[in-house]
């Protein structure tokens, strides 16, 4: 593979450790309508959510494995030295970048991927080839101090704080916007999420608070429909699988269509990206080897290259033959399939010739609890 191409695909990497859609999604409290609040006066700090409000109860039979990339809501309107006090829900991160491009995962300097074997013991192609990958360490801890006063100045939750809350809701980051003009902000890990605070002056009158209550509770019951339509919808193609599902307003859900896929021995399974927001894996291999993949995805070491990167060498594309052994126990990798087909030179899609009857399981070695099956007949 050409190194631009590698570059490119290393950079367009986003992960989510998001997972399940813990949060409710119809708004518990209901919004008291929109109003206005006299200029100048102390305003209480606005909220917006990264991911799913958790202030919103589940609705009943969305999927476990349902997430939303998105900030609810996406725009709010204040005044100059107001707050807007941003919570976590999910592995996101609320950054202000000064109209600069960052990206979350890249190459950690000029150092080459170290010698590993496969099962087999034959070394992997990308040994000594492709760079080693990291978590850009800009993105890690907060950036900047809780104030901001120009959109050219680069501010960032940082994603050190999901990393730190453990089981506990991730502490919220709360800026003071002390001059005018519009503030677009970014997720570092998800490319689709994006929001825009836009300051008014001081002396203007902004919106009440409850303006972005509703805005969050109308934002929230689109998503919900999104979610509806999309969970149950299966490739109408035949012995194809689609890699997740989701809208491009963030509603996704993490799992394989169809989980298990009953083919014919000889048959090719074509597993395509069908989530244009989110990243996924399509990794084949013992439960016990792709779990080690999946709990070391990301760590401190950086991203694990038996996750991040195809298993076969890069060439002309054509459908990899499998007959249960391959690489020693049966694995084999997409690498980090590409949501953006038509803006990324990065694999989109896997084809898979099945050769031998057998159960196969694989996973995304990025989302928690997506799995599925091909039984070979
Ligand atoms: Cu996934």
């Amino acid at each position: 593979m050409p190194v631009r191409l590698l570059r490119l695909m290393v950079l367009c990497v986003v992960v989510s450790a998001a997972g399940a859609l813990a949060a409710a999604l119809a708004l518990a409290s209901s919004s008291k309508g929109a109003g206005t609040r006299e200029g100048g006066a102390a305003a209480a700090a606005v909220t917006v959510w990264a991911g799913p409000p958790q202030t919103i109860a589940p609705p009943h039979g969305i999927s476990k494995q349902a997430d939303v990339l998105a900030f609810f809501p996406g725009a709010v309107t204040i005044t100059a030295g107001q707050s807007v006090s941003f919570q976590f829900s999910g592995f996101h991160t609320v950054t202000f970048t000064g109209g600069k491009k960052t990206s979350f995962i890249t190459p950690t300097g000029s150092a080459r991927q170290p010698l590993l074997n496969d099962v087999s013991g034959e070394p992997m192609w990308w040994v000594g080839k492709a760079p080693l990958l990291g978590l850009n360490p800009a993105a890690v801890p907060q950036v900047g101090g809780a104030t901001i006063s120009s959109v050219s100045q680069i501010r960032s939750s940082g994603v050190g704080r999901i990393f730190a809350s453990g089981n506990k809701p991730p502490k919220a980051y709360t800026l003071t916007f002390s001059k005018p003009g519009n503030y677009r902000f970014v997720c570092l890990v998800h490319e689709g999420m994006r929001g825009v605070i836009h300051v008014l002056p001081s002396t203007a009158t902004a919106p009440s608070p409850d303006v972005a209550t509703a805005a969050i509770k109308s934002q929230a019951v689109r998503v919900i429909a999104d979610l509806r339509r999309i969970q149950s919808k299966n490739p109408t193609e035949p012995r194809t699988v689609w890699v997740g599902t989701g809208k491009l307003d963030g509603a996704e859900v993490t799992s394989f269509y169809p989980r298990r896929l009953v083919v014919n021995t000889g048959d090719t399974v074509k597993f395509v990206a069908h989530d244009p927001t989110d990243s996924h894996t399509v990794t084949f291999g013992p439960a016990a080897y792709t779990g080690q993949i999946e709990k070391t995805f990301v760590s401190a070491k950086g991203i694990n290259p038996f996750g991040a990167f195809p298993s076969e060498p890069p060439g002309p594309p054509a459908p990899i033959t499998y007959d249960g052994a391959n690489h020693g126990n049966g694995y084999i990798n997409s690498g980090i399939l590409n949501p953006y087909a038509d803006r990324q030179p990065a694999p989109h899609l896997i084809r898979v010739t099945f050769t031998r009857p057998g159960t196969y399981n694989f996973e995304c070695v990025i989302h928690p609890n997506m799995d599925g099956t091909i039984v070979v007949r």
